[in-house]
């Protein structure tokens, strides 16, 4: 299968490059080197086995057959029972903020630049599943500071399902395939998702953000991380603050349709692992801004929900975020299971200057993330492993366990010792000794939750009341996918009976969908998950609270704060159609100029090889049809010539491919003959194609108006307007 619009060899370096050093671009370990064994044995037939005869049985002795097969054999370790598909990459991070005065970070503070590796991931789906699933994205980054490797290890959603990292397996064997046909891979439109879901209210904020377009982003560049829970910024002093941590994207966040979603999976299920890979490799560096809402200590209890709770977050209307620092990613991995797969996060990775809260969800992952690395990596040496190695010097008193690479030296194996004048010494704070942050802690010992976290339903209100109009139809047709893909009504009603909680128009607009009415309470708890013993009025959701009723940071439209301004056209992907007979006469100007903006282009005709255009003109083509898709591409240009129009409009495939982008409410333009190829492809509702917002036409060829105003929509992103007035939920 040929490289995808944005991979590394292009269809022109192909034809370019001569065959030879084409081969020799892929050679890299052992080029010009004997084959050995990994004992340094050298090789001299590796494609035999040793056998008792030519056509005989195949002897015991072969020791290098078994060497290879047994490696062979243990090539894969357990994938992560979560986040298991990731993509990740190497970058740095430089702090920028002025900070001092709340944390004594040392690669927080202005000027320090700090190396990072940074993995993306989905949650439900295993190794091989789709990139383009709608599901929350992992967003972990390891930093080598300093004092020793610092992990934050965020979502790209500020909330999250539970309140208490006991409900983790519950959770996750909800959301998983079904245990008994595993089924489906990397979804949550199933039956056991939405029974966990309608029974445990406290979910119920954390679906709207993962039925809504955060979860089904256009680029891993284009999306924001958060770290979730409330931890603790601390200062040279020992004073703390609470804080929340986020990645805000330079390029700003965007996501596409749903089904363009499930097309794109079809397609190129690595979309978003290529995106990234290969705009990392032509120099299109992805960056995100570090920033902290900062809450003092003695403000704790200011808010109406509990900020130990993180299935809320801390509106930036309340505490606006501070930019400190800037991540970027510039280099990718050599070895995907050595750097990828091998990466080990843990919450308990922590630098002087922050410290953790006490919220349940935080407590719990303190424990697992290190259980999890013991499993997937084999032992408790998997800080040795490269990827994983802190950049600041190791020493202590740990020894031995599987795979230990460090040959510690001498007799001493302990602490408090006089044979090595007691070292390694334990560091004084004002050293960089980590010392967690002095609390005072009373309390009865007792398996409960605390009231304040019982409100459920007012941050999903003020998460749904801050979308846009196309931004809730498209929370809206989620919910009818995904309850339609429940097979028992009753969980859709139960499912419903939340959302009205919520919203009483979500709910119903739901419901039309589902061919059913918003059902009325019928007696039965909205909470199942009250524990036994316990008056479950105390687990109940309370009444909605007022407070912030809207908060434009919560949106993604093109307005919306993380959006406005940030319009570009930098590494968007055009598509480009045109045949045989196509007026090329300009079009390497138009081609040129959107290249100059940041945009890629690509011709996409009903053939492979070069085209040839009205002037005898032969151009290069990159894509067919047949093998590419316009869910792929971020905007589409219909170039003129009678005759490269006509058979365009003559191919089904891509009248289809127009019509797509349109239906996918993206970009289009088209000049002169190429506005036909637009008319063919209107479908019922979407006549007045040519009237439509964000599609761009000229009676002439390539004019310079049409680049520009070309461009100018592709900074929109979208023209979700079209869904609305087509195809109404
Ligand atoms: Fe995780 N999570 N998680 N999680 N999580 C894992 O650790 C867990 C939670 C997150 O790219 C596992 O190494 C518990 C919230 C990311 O390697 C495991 C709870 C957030 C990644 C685990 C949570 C996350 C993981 C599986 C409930 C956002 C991928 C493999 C308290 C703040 C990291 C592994 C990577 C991975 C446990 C909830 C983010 C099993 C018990 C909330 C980004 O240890």
């Amino acid at each position: 299968m040929p490289d995808k619009p944005l991979g590394k060899q292009t269809h022109e370096d192909a034809v370019s490059t001569p065959k030879t050093e084409q081969l020799a671009q892929h050679t890299e370990d052992g080029y010009g080197q004997p084959l050995t064994s990994n004992q340094g044995l050298r090789i001299n037939n590796d494609q035999d086995s040793l056998k008792g005869g030519e056509r005989g049985p195949t002897l015991l002795e072969d020791f290098l057959f078994r060497e290879k097969m047994t490696h062979f054999d243990h090539e894969r370790i357990p994938e992560r029972v979560v986040h298991a598909r990731g993509v990740a990459a190497h970058g740095v991070f430089e702090a920028y903020g002025n900070v001092s005065h709340l944390t004594k970070a040392h690669f927080l503070q202005p000027g320090v630049q700090t190396p990072v590796f940074t993995r993306f991931s989905t949650v439900a789906g295993s190794r091989g599943a789709s990139d383009l699933a709608r599901d929350v994205r992992g967003f972990a980054v390891k930093f080598y500071t300093q004092e020793g490797v610092y992990d934050l290890v965020g979502n790209n959603m500020p909330v999250f399902f539970i309140q208490d990292s006991i409900k983790f397996p519950d959770f996750v064997h909800a959301v998983k395939p079904e245990p008994h046909n595993e089924i489906p891979q990397g979804a949550s439109a199933h039956d056991t998702f939405y029974d966990f879901i309608s029974a445990n209210p406290e979910s119920t904020h954390m679906l709207l953000w993962a039925m809504s377009d955060r979860a089904l982003p256009r680029s891993l560049r284009m999306m924001e991380g958060f770290g979730v829970h409330t931890f603790r910024l601390v200062n040279a002093e020992g004073k703390w603050s609470f804080v929340k941590f986020h990645w805000k994207p330079k390029l700003g966040a965007h996501s596409v349709a749903w089904d363009e979603a499930q097309q794109i999976s079809g397609k190129d299920q690595d979309f978003h692992r290529r995106d990234l890979w290969a705009n990392i490799e032509m120099g299109n560096y992805p960056e995100w801004e570090l920033g902290v809402q900062v809450v003092p200590e003695e403000d704790e209890h200011k808010f109406d929900f509990d900020l130990l709770d993180s299935t809320k977050l801390i509106p930036e209307e309340l505490v606006p975020v501070q930019a400190i620092g800037k991540m970027t990613l510039n280099r990718n991995v050599d070895n995907y299971f050595a750097e990828t797969e091998q990466v080990a996060f843990c919450l308990s990775h922590i630098v002087p200057g922050i410290d953790f809260s006490n919220d349940p969800l935080l407590q719990g992952r303190l424990f697992s993330y290190l259980d999890t690395q013991l499993k997937r990596l084999g032992g408790p040496n998997f800080h040795e492993i490269p990827i994983n190695r802190s950049l600041a010097p190791v020493h202590n008193n740990q020894r031995d366990g599987h795979m230990r690479q460090t040959i510690n030296k001498g007799q001493v194996a302990y602490g408090v010792n006089q044979l090595n004048d007691n070292y390694p010494r334990q560091a004084p704070q004002s050293e960089g000794g980590f010392s967690t942050v002095y609390e005072r802690v009373e309390g009865p010992k007792i398996r409960r939750r605390s009231k304040s976290f019982m409100d459920h339903y007012s941050q999903a209100r003020l998460f749904w009341n801050s979308q846009s109009d196309a931004e809730k139809t498209h929370i809206v047709k989620a919910l009818r996918f995904e309850l339609a893909h429940v097979q028992v009504a009753y969980l859709r009603e139960r499912t419903l009976l939340q959302l009205a909680q919520v919203d009483h128009d979500l709910a119903s607009r739901v419901a039309k969908g589902l061919g059913m009415e918003v059902p009325t309470t019928d007696g039965k708890p909205l909470n199942l998950g009250v524990p036994a013993d316990v008056n479950p009025d105390d687990y109940q959701s309370g009444p909605a609270k007022t407070g912030t009723t809207s908060s434009p940071h919560l949106s993604i439209a093109a307005d919306s704060p993380i959006n406005k301004g940030k319009g570009s056209l930098k590494t968007r992907q055009i598509a480009i159609l045109a045949t045989d007979g196509a007026d090329v006469t300009g079009l390497g100007d138009l081609i040129k100029e959107l290249m100059e903006q940041g945009a890629q282009t690509a011709i996409v005709a009903t053939h492979l090889g070069t085209l040839k255009g009205t002037d005898g003109q032969e151009i290069l083509i990159n894509w067919t049809f047949q093998s590419t898709s316009s869910a792929l591409f971020d905007a589409v240009y219909v170039a003129g010539g009678g005759r490269s129009v006509q058979a365009l409009k003559q191919d089904a495939d891509a009248v289809r491919f127009v019509n797509e982008a349109f239906h996918h409410c993206k970009p289009l333009a088209a000049s002169a003959e190429g506005v036909e190829l637009l008319q063919a492809a209107a479908y019922p509702g979407a006549e007045n194609i040519l009237q439509a917002d964000g599609v761009v036409t000229s009676t002439d060829q390539h004019t310079t108006s049409i680049v520009s105003k070309f461009a100018e929509a592709i900074k929109q992103h979208r023209f979700w307007s079209r869904e609305l007035q087509a195809m109404p939920a």
